[in-house]
């Protein structure tokens, strides 16, 4: 990886911004041809025994014969779009990682949004690699440390910007989209990721 990228985390993981790895209209063309390729659904989850929508809509992408285990049940993903093959090529080009899969999410306006979680999950191995792409509105990427939560960083996530997360980030590390109900415009983000043989 280019090393002229100044990790954005003070302790105990790397997150690296890329501004602009897509152009303001190449960035307007991807918006829209996602927009329309991609099979978004509003899925619900269980919280508590109780069924929630999610306050977005996902799709999930990635290479055939690929599957996910999760709950007993047994998931596929559906096959790259040519959009998505290109913008997969580009981060690969320029973080010199490789990813097989991806999540897609599309947030309708500023109600949407995603809770404080980590990308920490089993399939994914010891110190995932998350390489994050984003188009149309800007959003607020809020990081928190896992145990020192006065430790606490922003980010702002602009159309055609490239996020990588690595290292022991999602270990100690929790991110969110908190709502902000002054943003009436939508955003996609892609979170690809590699999914090791489980
Ligand atoms: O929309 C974003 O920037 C983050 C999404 C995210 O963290 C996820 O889907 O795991
Ligand atoms: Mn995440």
């Amino acid at each position: 990886m280019n090393t002229n990228y100044e990790n954005l985390l003070p302790v105990d993981g790397e997150v690296y911004l890329f501004p602009e790895l897509f152009n303001h209209s190449v960035s307007n063309q991807l918006f829209e041809l996602l927009t329309q390729n991609i099979q978004w659904k509003q899925e619900p989850v269980k919280i508590m025994e109780q069924e929630i929508m999610l306050p977005r809509l996902t799709a999930w992408y990635g290479d055939v014969g690929m599957s996910y285990s999760y709950t007993g049940i047994t998931m596929h993903p559906l096959p790259w779009t040519q959009e998505l093959l290109d913008i997969k090529e580009a981060i690969e080009k320029i973080s010199g990682e490789h990813f097989n899969s991806a999540l897609l999410n599309l947030y309708r306006d500023g109600n949407d949004s995603v809770g404080w979680h980590r990308d920490n999950e089993k399939s994914l191995g010891v110190n995932p690699v998350i390489g994050s792409v984003s188009f149309g509105e800007s959003r607020e990427f809020s990081l928190k440390h896992y145990k020192d939560k006065k430790l606490r960083i922003k980010v702002m996530l602009d159309s055609g910007s490239f996020l990588l997360m690595k290292e022991e980030t999602q270990h100690n590390w929790l991110h969110s989209i908190q709502k902000n109900p002054a943003i009436i415009e939508p955003r996609i983000n892609i979170i690809f990721r590699t999914i090791k043989e489980v």
